[in-house]
């Protein structure tokens, strides 16, 4: 029934990388998973694409559409020694839309991500993004993949796949969240969900589901709990100091890459973006409701005036001030 309600309504993404011969790149247009493939993709120039940027919810149809509805998604070899830490933390994920976040704390990760692989191999992957569909019918089903056939000098090393991908990235996410989603936050919110590029359809039906999502979100990213924030701000501070002594300071050039910026750069700034808030992120798609987010809640200011302070928050501000276009 929803496959069907999928095809109806949906463009077949396929056909349209196909016909075009430009590879479809499908977004929650905001998601910091999705600001690091894109970046890497729009960088690397390798593969000229086409994004369809939706809203959290809004992806749900289009994404299934691809993944239900199409030829199976083929996994290029290049990519199999990185599976691992990648698949962890879509694993860890929730299939309900826009609720992903379940960081894993240094000394669980082995084993997560071992059973992570298992519970992933069991069922289908669902409604996650990015997704990039290349003209000749490959899906690209995760921002690492992209990252790695995007041009860009890959990153080949699976630990620090797993240190960005299910360290950093859950746990900035779940930050950014805690901010985005106060409820004295929610006109904040919902201009960022219903930005005008989200079309007017979607704005009203957000107008009559708003709420409900907007309470499962809050649930899933324990918004209010300030025990569960405290812990995750206690893990990420942990996450930015082992970056920046382990992979910042000692670096040969300018970037972690050398003298230009490797798919390991992108990851750091892309994935510590949502609490650093540089302003071209998502190439300043976004600015000003993130500029509002911070200029309304002097929390939310402090905090983010923390991150700025870190070696890794200096360094994001850093590359995307530098090398990141509107
Ligand atoms: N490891 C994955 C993580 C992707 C991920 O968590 N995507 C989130 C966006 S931030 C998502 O699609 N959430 C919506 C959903 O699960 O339906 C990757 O690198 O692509």
């Amino acid at each position: 029934m929803i496959l069907q309600l999928c095809k109806w309504t949906q463009s077949n993404f396929y056909e349209l990388a196909r016909s075009r011969g430009i590879a479809q790149l499908l977004t929650i247009s905001f998601s910091h998973y999705v600001e690091f493939s894109r970046w890497c993709l729009q960088a690397g120039g390798k593969i000229p694409f086409e994004e369809h940027g939706y809203a959290p919810v809004q992806h749900v149809l289009p994404v299934l559409n691809v993944r239900m509805n199409g030829p199976r998604p083929v996994l290029p070899s290049s990519h199999v020694g990185l599976s691992a830490a990648a698949t962890a933390t879509s694993a860890s994920t929730s299939a309900h839309a826009g609720v992903e976040s379940k960081p894993l704390l240094p000394e669980q990760h082995g084993a997560a991500a071992k059973k992570a692989l298992e519970e992933d191999a069991a069922r289908p992957r669902s409604t996650l993004v990015p997704l990039l569909v290349l003209p000749d019918g490959t899906v690209l089903e995760d921002s690492w993949q992209i990252a790695n056939a995007s041009g860009l000098t890959p990153l080949t090393d699976a630990s620090l796949v797993e240190l960005y991908d299910a360290r950093l990235g859950p746990d900035s996410r779940q930050l950014v969240y805690a901010f985005l989603l106060k409820p004295g936050n929610r006109r904040t919110f919902d201009a960022l969900v219903c930005d005008a590029r989200f079309g007017k359809l979607w704005q009203g039906l957000w107008w009559l589901v708003g709420d409900k999502v907007v309470q499962q979100m809050r649930r899933s990213f324990k918004v209010g709990d300030s025990q569960a924030y405290s812990e995750c701000r206690a893990r990420l501070t942990h996450t930015l100091e082992d970056i920046a002594a382990t992979r910042l300071r000692g670096r040969q050039g300018r970037f972690i890459g050398g003298d230009a910026p490797g798919v390991e750069d992108i990851a750091l700034c892309a994935l510590v973006a949502p609490i650093v808030l540089p302003p071209l992120y998502c190439n300043g798609a976004f600015s000003e409701q993130f500029a509002a987010l911070e200029a309304l809640d002097p929390e939310v200011a402090a905090e983010v005036d923390f991150f700025r302070r870190t070696d890794v928050g200096k360094y994001c501000l850093d590359v995307y001030s530098g090398i990141r276009m509107k």
